[in-house]
């Protein structure tokens, strides 16, 4: 029995990677009984034909969650690639691809790619996002700058990259050393044809057990859905120590009397810009409400 993880599902195989290879396997009969769908990102045992690369799946462990579209398990985090130029961060999109993970229950890790080009924009970064509890790091996909910390911090699990166009996705994903095909030899020929049909939600390893999801078009540029006023306070996650301050438990921090929030803006525990986004974002959903 080995244990390892569902990279791929395609042509009626889920593809299992372990130790370095590629495993084509099928799950046990009794799964479809059970109504147990395997998913890419799931951890399982399964029993290896190691002649033909190929193996059965025979249990599948408990799924951290699970994501929809695309339907991807055990999320560990959602790194946010922005560059610091060309194109310069667009922090309102940042905010709003940070709501997105934390309505998701998923960590957000913030990453600043190119700054090999500015330090200004560097220190405005850092200042913006110093009060808030997310992890903040400053790369360079160029250069190397801090991908070994990034790889570290990552310390296993499966990543989803999002960010907008330019700001280096590739370029880092390169810089992690991810081969887009993962290598699997000339062992079996079913695995070749599935190599033809169009391309599914995929995982790339960086190191035995960490796992970058390559999927084209993941990020979602606008508000999800499920993100009303009363769960974008939450998102706001630095805020949330300052609400016990505000008068009306219902306080949305806006035009309200006896706001913790505001307060705290003004004793500088919150940063302008977050708060900025934040009435931004308020404003789009509560006139999105006003369409319904
Ligand atoms: N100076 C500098 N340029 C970089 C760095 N990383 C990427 N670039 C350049 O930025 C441009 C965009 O990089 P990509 O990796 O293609 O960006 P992407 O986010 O994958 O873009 P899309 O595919 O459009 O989403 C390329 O010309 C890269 O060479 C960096 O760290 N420093
Ligand atoms: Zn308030």
């Amino acid at each position: 029995m080995k244990q390892g993880r569902i990279v791929r599902a395609m042509a009626g195989y889920y593809h299992v990677y372990s130790a370095g290879d590629i495993y084509l396997t099928k799950p046990r009969g009794l799964f479809r009984l059970e109504n147990i769908t395997p998913t890419v990102g799931d951890k399982v045992d399964f029993e290896p034909d190691i002649l033909h690369m190929e193996g059965t799946i025979i249990s599948i462990y408990p799924r951290d969650n699970l994501l929809l579209r695309p339907r991807v398990s055990n999320i560990s985090s959602s790194l946010m690639v922005f560059s610091l130029s060309q194109p310069v961060p667009d922090y309102l999109l940042l905010d709003k691809l940070i709501c997105n993970s934390i309505s998701q229950g998923i960590e957000p890790i913030l990453v600043f790619n190119k700054c090999d080009l500015d330090q200004e924009e560097r220190k405005r970064a850092k200042e913006i996002y110093s009060l808030t509890p997310y992890s903040v790091h400053f790369v360079s996909a160029l250069t190397g700058q801090g991908i070994d910390d990034l790889r570290q911090c990552l310390g296993g699990g499966i990543h989803v990259v999002s960010g907008p166009s330019g700001s280096g996705k590739s370029s880092l994903l390169n810089a992690f050393g991810v081969k887009h095909e993962v290598e699997v030899g000339e062992i079996s020929s079913k695995l070749k044809r599935g190599r033809h049909t169009t391309r599914h939600v995929q995982l790339l390893p960086i190191e035995e057990d960490t796992f970058i999801v390559d999927t084209p078009g993941f990020s979602n540029l606008d508000l999800n859905d499920n993100i009303d006023p009363l769960l974008l306070r939450e998102c706001f996650e630095e805020f949330i120590p300052f609400m016990q301050e505000c008068r009306y438990d219902n306080c949305l921090h806006a035009p309200e009397p006896q706001c913790g929030v505001k307060t705290a803006l003004k004793n500088s525990l919150i940063h302008p810009k977050r708060y900025e986004n934040y009435l931004t974002l308020l404003d789009i959903l509560q006139s999105r409400k006003d369409y319904l």
